[in-house]
Formats: structure tokens, sequence, C-alpha cells
């Protein structure tokens, strides 16, 4: 029988993502493991959520700028719409083709975001993505454990905060707090890299996790 190559089961590359607070490090990871894999012969995609398409940055800057109001529900419908789009034009793609895709945030930015700060309920909201993602389930998530306040601190120095970086600083523990939990439950799939250490160091750790993938 001909396999489907859109089925997840059929995919060949690699699902890596990355997730932690605001300004816990993603960006400045991705890049040094961008390098790294791409020095070693390994086809790259890197990603973010929301967007990556075209709809997806759409969504993006009413997620981060929009000025009224947004329902809880809304928000997190426009989380997934952005998603389910991401996962159509480029997820599934790449890995279909073989590339190992970094995607900074996935399902679990939304299970701490909306599901825990924002009080949708951890475990519906994981309901929901797990619609919506299709079993595109990532391989490999590194989570950057840092203090909320020092993680607001370096995102405030590198830019202007946006709609979600404004939430108060009892809203980003909690979202540490469901990243912990989710580490709890899913120790395999879940690491946890310790964001205080140097960019360098974070580095090493988050390699040898990787490594483990090849
Ligand atoms: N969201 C997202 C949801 O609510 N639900 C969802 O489902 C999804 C997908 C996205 C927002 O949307 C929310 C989460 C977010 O609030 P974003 O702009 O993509 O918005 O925000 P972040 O992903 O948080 O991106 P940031 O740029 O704020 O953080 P990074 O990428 O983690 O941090 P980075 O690498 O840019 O570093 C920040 C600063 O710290 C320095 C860097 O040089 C930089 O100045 N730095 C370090 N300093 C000391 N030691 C280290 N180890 C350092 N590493 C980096």
């Amino acid at each position: 029988m001909t396999q489907d190559p859109s089925k997840p089961s059929n995919r060949r590359g690699l699902f890596i993502t990355f997730e932690g607070g605001e300004g816990a490090g993603k960006t400045t990871l991705i890049e040094q493991i961008v390098k790294s894999l791409t020095e070693s012969g390994h086809r790259v995609l890197t990603t973010r959520e929301p967007g990556g398409t075209s709809l997806g940055e759409h969504i993006r800057t009413i997620l981060l700028q929009h000025k009224e109001p947004i329902s809880p529900y809304a928000e997190l419908s426009l989380f997934l719409a952005s998603r389910a789009q991401h996962i159509l034009e480029v997820i599934g793609p790449a890995l279909n083709e073989g590339k190992v895709v970094l995607c900074d945030r996935f399902n679990d930015s939304s299970i701490a975001y909306q599901g825990a700060a924002r009080s949708l309920g951890m475990d519906k909201v994981s309901q929901f993505c797990d619609f919506v993602s299709q079993g595109y389930t990532p391989n490999l998530t590194l989570y950057l454990d840092l203090d909320p306040e020092v993680g607001l601190s370096r995102a405030a120095k590198a830019r202007v905060q946006d709609r979600i970086e404004s939430e108060t600083v009892q809203f980003h523990r909690k979202i540490r707090e469901a990243y912990i939990e989710i580490h709890k439950k899913d120790q395999k799939r879940f690491k946890l890299v310790d964001a205080t250490l140097a960019p360098e160091q974070v580095f090493k750790e988050a390699m040898t996790h990787i490594k483990t993938l090849f």
C-alpha cells in the first residue's frame, strides 16, 4: 500500500521545539544550534509561533499588538489558527523532506500561557492542541527555565514590551509553574535547561539532549 507522506507517522525529519518564559534566551540558543547542526551537514529549518506563515504573521500582529482586551478563548483560538496553518505550510512539509525543524514555541506555550496563566485549564487546552496539531508531536522540547523577573528584564533591555509581556509578574510566575508541571509529567520529551547559565553553557546543555536524537 502506498503511504501518505502528509501523515506524521511517515515523516522523516526531526521536530524540536523551544519553550520558556519571556526573554529566556530561545532565539539566542536556536541561532547557535542552527549553526552547529548546519556545519554537521543537517538540513535545518527554523520557524516560530505565532507566525511562520503569511496568515500566521498577520495573526501574530493581532496577538501581540492589539490594543483592546481579547477574550482568553479568542486568544487561544488565534494561537491555534496560526499553528494549524504553520503545520500545513511549513512544519509538515519540512519534516516530510527529512529536515530538522527548530520551532520557537509550540503546543506547550498554549498549555502554559492560555491553559495555566489565562486559567482555561491545562488539560482542556492540551486536548485542543492535540486536535489542531494532528499528531505532530515534537521529538524533543527544550524548556529554558528562568525566574520570570530576570527574563522580563532581559526582554525589556532587548525591545519594547508586547501585549503578553506587559502582564503582571504573577501571570508570568504561573507560566513557569505550568512548564515545570509539564516537565514533571513528560520528562522523556520535555527537557529542562537552566537558562541562568551563560549562553555558551546553555548551548552545551541543549546539544547534549539534541545529540541523543541522531
Ligand atoms: N504565546 C505563544 C502564547 O501565549 N501562546 C502560544 O500558544 C504561543 C505560541 C510570543 C508571545 O506569544 C505567547 C508567548 C509570548 O508572550 P515572542 O516575541 O515570540 O512572543 O516572545 P518570546 O518567544 O518570549 O521571545 P523573546 O525574544 O522575548 O525571548 P527569547 O527568544 O526567549 O530570548 P532571546 O534569545 O531573544 O534573549 C532575550 C535577551 O536576553 C539575552 C539576549 O542577548 C537578549 O538580549 N540573553 C541572555 N542573557 C544572559 N544569559 C543568557 N543565557 C542569555 N540568552 C539570551
